[in-house]
């Protein structure tokens, strides 16, 4: 082990380096407290001379490397269209967050840009999100911009944190802009609408009046997609990310679509769709594409259509009432469907009609047995935990995802815990049944599906309402392929304990 008088002075080392080399400022005091002594180890032999570009632009996502960052493409277009140059720090990888948290640092300090934006959803982005922009605050006066779902949402709550300066709400393409020429002409935001700032430490929130013309956006394919060909979800078979259209018109209670889109439905033109689907194609050499829409099925015929004339197989999200056998019937004529992806959400009717689903256990059996007639690979999600819900009607849930799997003759049916997202009609039913929202972007770390060694175990805090160690169990159980009865005796028997 160092001795903490080596780590300071191999610090110091570190700064006169990077003074030598021309390079602004690397650990200093602020820096240091965040710093893990083998990064600072690594970084101490010297960044080089950046290119400094007008805007950079973080995201942290952490999961798998595969998923483009479309948010910054879109906005990255219009930056550039309008005489800006941006550049893109995308964290795709949890085991090099800490390492990228302190390259991007780096690089924002030594290139001192106009702003540095932060693409922040709900869970661990939160966290590393709050984490970067700290470091960049406390070592420098760069205007610090949020943008996505979460600042959308909680807006004030970001602004609150010294570390964020402004929020861009809404879709973040000509907002960019429009904010980048304020910034630059003596920043007077009272006339943009879509975002919030500080004025005399008075938070001020201005919601987006509307939503992009599609006609004035696009994708800045200027950027190299190499590191997102995917070599995960399907081995050896090189695919990219895409997303047709944007928003959904249902009202599912749990999802953020009915306060962020409105439940409009916008599609992209299908001849851009395949114009880019082509362009991707022959640029990276691709024969799957995995779509990302909030709902690609919308309009069926141009769904079908765009389906048809691609030439790469496809991974794609649908709804439960969609699957007709007219609908799986043409899936299956693709023949180049390699995942049918469906939210399943309940197995229990009340439970179906409590969240405004729009489905029932009848229409799911039905569509269970059409996917195993036509040998289509699917994936339904289920979702347990909702705060409406009772032990008995979470019991119903497994039951029915254990007939369904009987039905189709498959596996294909993914248990996973209820989340309390801000912007959801049962986030606020989740307030009612005693979950305390965190108060920080750092604590909404707390609502995360997957384990990150900086979450807190804090379910309880997150499920007041129920026994999640039985909800746990019951999970664990069903991965296991353990019997129906097992998953009954944890959920309404004495397993863990009597269930008051
Ligand atoms: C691809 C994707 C993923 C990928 C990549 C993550 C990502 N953030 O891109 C992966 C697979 C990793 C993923 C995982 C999850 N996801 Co996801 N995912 C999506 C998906 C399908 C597409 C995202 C996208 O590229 N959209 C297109 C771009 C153009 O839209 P956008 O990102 O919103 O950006 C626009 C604006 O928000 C804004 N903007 C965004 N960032 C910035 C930054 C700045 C500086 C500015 C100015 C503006 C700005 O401008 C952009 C252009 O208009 C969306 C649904 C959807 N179709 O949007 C869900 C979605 C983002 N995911 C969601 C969820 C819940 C999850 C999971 C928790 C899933 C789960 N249940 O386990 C996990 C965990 C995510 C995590 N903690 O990182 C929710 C987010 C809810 C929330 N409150 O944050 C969404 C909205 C789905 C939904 N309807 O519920 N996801
Ligand atoms: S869960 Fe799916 S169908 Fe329901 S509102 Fe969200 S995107 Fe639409």
């Amino acid at each position: 082990m160092k001795s903490k008088q080596e780590i300071l002075s191999r610090l110091k080392t570190i700064i006169l380096l990077g003074k030598e080399k021309g390079v602004t400022y690397l650990f200093g005091e602020g820096l240091k407290k965040y710093v893990p002594t083998r990064i600072q180890a690594e970084f101490g032999k010297g960044i080089g001379t950046l290119k400094k570009k007008d805007i950079y632009l973080a995201k942290f996502d952490a999961y798998w490397a595969s998923y483009i960052p479309y948010a910054y493409l879109f906005i990255g277009h219009s930056l550039r269209k309008a005489g800006f140059s941006y550049k893109i720090l995308h964290n795709t990888y949890s085991r090099s967050i800490d390492k990228d948290i302190y390259r991007y640092a780096n690089e924002v300090l030594a290139a001192q840009p106009l702003w540095v934006g932060v693409s922040v959803i709900t869970g661990r982005s939160t966290y590393y999100s709050a984490l970067l922009s700290k470091i960049i605050k406390e070592n420098s006066d760069i205007p610090i911009v949020w943008g996505g779902i979460h600042p959308t949402i909680l807006a004030d709550q970001c602004l609150k944190q010294g570390y964020v300066d402004y929020v861009i709400l809404g879709e973040g393409e000509e907002k960019a802009v429009q904010f980048t020429h304020a910034l630059l002409n003596g920043k007077d935001f009272s006339k943009l609408d879509g975002i919030g700032y500080k004025e005399n430490d008075r938070v001020v929130v201005k919601p987006a009046a509307k939503k992009v013309d599609f006609d004035n956006i696009d994708i800045d394919w200027n950027n190299n997609l190499k590191r997102y060909v995917e070599p995960l979800a399907l081995p050896r078979i090189r695919g990219l990310s895409y997303i047709t259209s944007r928003g959904c018109p249902y009202r599912c209670d749990f999802c953020v679509n009915t306060s962020l889109n409105n439940r409009k439905w916008r599609p992209f033109t299908e001849s851009k769709v395949l114009d880019d689907i082509s362009y991707l194609e022959k640029k990276y050499d691709i024969s799957y594409i995995h779509f990302n829409d909030d709902n690609f099925f919308v309009d069926q015929e141009r769904a079908m259509r765009i389906l048809n004339q691609i030439n790469q197989k496809y991974f794609v999200e649908t709804r439960i009432d969609y699957m007709t056998e007219e609908f799986i019937k043409s899936i299956a004529a693709t023949n180049r469907c390699v995942k049918l992806m469906a939210g399943g959400e309940s197995g229990s009717d009340n439970t179906l009609k409590r969240i405004h689903k729009g489905q029932t256990k009848e229409m799911m059996l039905r569509a269970a047995k059409l996917i195993g007639k036509y040998n289509i690979p699917s994936s339904w999600s289920f979702i347990i935990g909702f705060p409406t819900e009772t032990l008995e009607e979470i019991y119903e849930t497994f039951e029915f995802m254990y007939l369904l799997e009987k039905t189709a003759g498959v596996r294909f049916c993914k248990p996973g815990l209820y989340l309390p997202y801000p912007g959801t009609v049962l986030y606020d039913h989740s307030i009612e049944k005693g979950f305390r929202p965190p108060q920080t972007p750092e604590e909404w770390i707390i609502c995360e599906r997957y384990l990150d060694e900086r979450r807190p175990s804090g379910d309880s805090i997150l499920y007041p309402w129920v026994d999640v160690n039985r909800l746990s169990l019951a999970l664990h159980l069903m991965a296991g392929d353990r019997p129906l009865t097992e998953i009954k005796e944890v959920l309404l028997g004495t397993r863990l304990g009597n269930v008051a």
